[in-house]
């Protein structure tokens, strides 16, 4: 693996910040609105570039503060931050002098991408900047804006030249160290591009990780779709973005918060096969993060806090063919985190098929007592198992850990294996009542 996704892979869960002009808007333009997707109201409602460029007049975030968002972003659990430098609409959130259409230019004439950054550096939290480089509604050269510009007179390699590795350098340049730079959109962009432009990256910045989206597979990891989450675990670093609500820029109306324990699933769920989860908010045109986001992925943080072990630097366990409606592993080394979701589904015990790896111990990561092991094998269905009784009155709601630590990495079994008596020795059998698989 690439040295520089070293820190990415530990990371596992970050903050995605969409914001930009269109948060004025929060999703209503004319009266009209435009749910979901609010970053894109200038496209969906073909507003004028004269008209959308007005924004940039009244734009003026008062209450923002890159300290209250650092720590928010600590607060939440998140290793990195990713914040919109420059989204489709064209307008940089950064002091740019390859482009005046950009923050310096607004009420306000702060530069919220070195704020941010330097407050970051200050939390530990890696710093990291979305730059959408195909797609560029406020330049004639640029994608996507077909109402104000005739598509034949485009010239994209101009743009290319012009503004994005101008900007592209800027950011890798004025920021101190960049973590990772996140586009997205790449289209139809000619392939000899794409490769320039991650090379100019590295040029700059050799340790600054690329996403999926520059396009050919040529990025350091893979990038799944917005809002997608594999069904099987996925070998290779990948990542999945992901909205809270139902759209990445602010909403006037949207306040449909997936719940905390939506999240902590989709947490595990991710890093249970390996990825990252980049959870999105998208702050109001005061600069304030919604409150109900804020107290959301604040319940999550507080769970992240006692609980981190589990997902920071854990990765996908060997592949155990069954669905766990428990929960879900995850795992480091000889170590498996058992991740109780659903006591529902574990009236008993909470059982691992198909497990043959000897077990050492368990215990309740939250508070470190230790719980009753049991490992068999079963002849009904020729495979071994593991099971852990757990405590059921110290339940966590979100999600109770408990942590088994094996004599190896766990390896699960083909479900075609053949029977070995020999197989069978070392393990007892549990006591009838025990370990009973009634109901199971
Ligand atoms: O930045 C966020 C999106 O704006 C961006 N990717 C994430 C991270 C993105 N760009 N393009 N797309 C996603 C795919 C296009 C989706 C669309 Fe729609 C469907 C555009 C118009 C209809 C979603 C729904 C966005 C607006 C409405």
């Amino acid at each position: 693996m690439l040295q520089r996704l070293n820190w990415f892979e530990e990371a596992r869960y970050g903050l995605f910040i969409h914001w930009g002009l269109y948060a004025e808007l929060g999703g209503i333009w004319n009266g009209k609105s435009y749910p979901p997707g609010t970053e894109w109201i200038m496209r969906r409602a073909q507003i004028p570039l004269e008209e959308y460029k007005k924004l940039a007049d009244t734009f003026n975030p008062v209450d923002f503060d890159a300290e209250d968002w650092a720590q928010k972003a600590e607060d939440f659990g998140c290793k990195y931050l990713c914040i919109t430098a420059k989204h489709h609409d064209g307008f940089a959130m950064f002091d740019s002098a390859a482009c005046d259409y950009n923050i310096m230019h607004t009420p306000f004439g702060r530069d919220v991408v070195k704020e941010l950054s330097e407050a970051c550096r200050r939390h530990g939290i890696k710093f990291c900047v979305y730059y959408s480089q195909m797609q560029d509604w406020a330049d004639p050269d640029g994608d996507g804006n077909n109402w104000d510009f005739d598509p034949e007179k485009k010239d994209f390699t101009r743009y290319f030249n012009n503004k994005v590795k101008p900007q592209v350098r800027e950011l890798l340049t004025n920021y101190g160290e960049i973590g990772m730079i996140w586009f997205d959109t790449p289209y139809d962009m000619p392939i000899h591009l794409c490769e320039e432009l991650r090379d100019f990256v590295h040029s700059i910045q050799p340790d600054c990780i690329i996403n999926g989206r520059i396009g050919y597979g040529l990025g350091d990891y893979r990038q799944m779709g917005d809002n997608e989450i594999p069904v099987l675990a996925y070998k290779g670093v990948w990542e999945t973005p992901m909205t809270l609500n139902n759209t990445w820029g602010f909403s006037r109306t949207d306040e449909k918060w997936k719940s905390p324990k939506t999240v902590v699933k989709m947490l595990i769920d991710v890093v249970s096969k390996g990825g990252n989860l980049l959870m999105n908010v998208g702050p109001d045109a005061r600069g304030n993060i919604p409150q109900g986001s804020v107290d959301v992925l604040n319940t999550v943080g507080k769970w992240l806090h006692k609980n981190g072990e589990s997902i920071y630097g854990a990765r996908a366990c060997a592949d155990f063919p069954y669905q766990m409606r428990w929960g879900g592993l995850t795992g480091k080394g000889a170590t498996v985190y058992l991740h109780l979701l659903e006591p529902a589904f574990a009236p008993v015990h909470i059982k691992i098929c198909n497990i043959e790896t000897k077990a050492k111990r368990a215990y309740l990561l939250s508070t470190g007592e230790e719980l009753k092991i049991f490992q068999s094998y079963e002849l009904a269905r020729d495979e071994y198992r593991f099971l852990v009784d757990y405590p059921k009155d110290k339940i966590d709601e979100l999600d109770t850990v408990i942590v088994a630590e094996f004599e190896d990495t766990p390896v699960a079994h083909s479900l075609y294996m053949t029977f070995d008596p020999e197989n069978a020795k070392g393990y007892a059998a549990p006591a009838m009542g025990e370990a009973s698989t009634k109901g199971d």
